[in-house]
């Protein structure tokens, strides 16, 4: 995530991950603040042995696009809703990407966050019949807790 501020959205991408026992690691990375930080990042990402990447910001969104830009990684942004503008900026300038480096761009703010967790835990899945199973789990569980009465 661009900033510590960004934690209380993207937590719930961690909370998700934990859920599904995914190993995960969760950094502050500032494409504006951090720029050298942000390179070395996202160039040493699959030399790592991370396997995808999901990464929130608010405002001038730049770091998902500049990390994708750095890696082969599938990358995951989520727009975090900013104060000025709701998060229309972060969306825009997430999601609007130029043809040639892909953004697989979520809804914005806590939405988004869980979702990339659950896109990432897709992704993930197709090589990996045991998390499979736990998204199925995962799923089944959410479909069963869904009431059927308004109140
Ligand atoms: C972005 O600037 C961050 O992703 C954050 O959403 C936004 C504001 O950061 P702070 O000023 O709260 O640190 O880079």
């Amino acid at each position: 995530m661009g900033s510590r501020s960004d934690w209380e959205t993207m937590r719930h991408a961690a909370e998700t991950l934990s859920a599904l026992a995914i190993p995960h690691e969760c950094r502050v990375v500032s494409a504006h603040r951090t720029p050298q930080r942000m390179a070395d990042y996202a160039a040493g990402a699959a030399g790592r042995g991370l396997r995808v990447i999901i990464a929130g910001a608010g405002g001038a969104a730049h770091l998902p696009g500049m990390t994708a830009s750095m890696t082969r990684l599938p990358v995951l942004g989520v727009p975090v809703e900013s104060h000025a503008l709701r998060g229309q900026d972060s969306l825009l300038s997430i999601v609007q990407m130029p043809a040639g480096i892909p953004v697989g761009t979520l809804a914005i703010g806590r939405a988004g966050a869980v979702n990339a967790a659950l896109l990432a835990a897709a992704i993930l899945a197709l090589s990996d019949p045991a998390l499979a199973e736990r998204v199925e789990a995962f799923r089944a569980n959410q479909t069963s807790s869904v009431p059927d009465l308004p109140a």
